[in-house]
């Protein structure tokens, strides 16, 4: 491939933080000769634990979500300052659990980048279409849409620390998995819109994974196209060894 893929768990709402130093023990010798970048995305209160755990290792940490700005009457939001203090690398922005659950939007997610990219945390921005828009043909015009309206404002740059995981909404959590064809013309679609705002060689450069089921059984196939450049992890991340086939598959 001609960009570094990156292998991303999620752990979503999973692990206390002594599970968590457990579980990246257990998972750091089986990941360490990976060919590709490896990254645990885990809840807020796990952070300490994570870092602690993972230090000397080749696996990064990330956090699931960022506030927007600096500080202030947000209760129960955290910063980037905060996050970077920890030593968190990445965050996830915008999963659609997030949508879904939580009221984010195309425009809180755009906030929400732009905030960690000028604190220097990398996004991991999600898009994704449900099964209604895919089945009225809107796949490819609703990717689009998201993906500009998640980059707006950001820097060409920027763009450079930007990552996008595509996660169709009705492959997340439903073990429902897209085809390895269904995910390539996904993340090209998302790569075209980055290439009608950025250019072509800009959008040739941007990390785009696929999510959603991606599993041990699936990772090789999935990671072998071209515009795939490795996963954002749910279920399977929470287990380390078929995490680190993941990770494998996609070395
Ligand atoms: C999944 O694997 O279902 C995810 O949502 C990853 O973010």
């Amino acid at each position: 491939a001609k960009r570094k893929a990156i292998i991303a768990g999620n752990w979503k709402m999973n692990n206390t933080p002594a599970q968590t130093t457990a579980l990246i023990n257990e998972m750091k010798p089986l990941v360490a000769d990976a060919d590709c970048e490896v990254v645990l995305c885990v809840p807020f209160v796990d952070i300490p634990a994570a870092v602690e755990a993972a230090k000397g290792s080749n696996i990064k940490i990330g956090a699931e979500n960022v506030h927007f700005k600096d500080s202030g009457a947000f209760t129960g939001e955290v910063s980037a300052d905060m996050l970077n203090e920890l030593g968190v690398e990445y965050v996830v922005i915008g999963h659609s659990e997030r949508r879904t659950y939580f009221g984010e939007t195309d425009q809180t997610v755009n906030l929400r980048t732009l905030k960690a990219l000028e604190k220097g945390l990398k996004p991991i921005v999600c898009v994704g279409e449900t099964l209604e828009q895919r089945e009225l043909g809107y796949t490819e015009t609703l990717l689009k849409f998201q993906t500009k309206m998640a980059l707006t404002n950001v820097t060409a740059e920027q763009l450079k620390n930007v990552v996008i995981a595509y996660e169709p909404v009705w492959a997340i959590g439903t073990g429902v998995t897209a085809t390895a064809d269904q995910a390539d013309e996904g993340n090209g679609f998302v790569r075209a819109a980055i290439a009608e705002a950025y250019g072509d060689d800009a959008a040739q450069g941007v990390t785009i994974q696929y999510g959603g089921s991606m599993n041990a059984g699936n990772a090789d196939e999935l990671t072998s196209k071209e515009n795939v450049d490795g996963g954002l992890i749910g279920g399977a991340s929470l287990k380390a060894h078929d995490f680190s086939v993941i990770v494998k598959a996609a070395s």
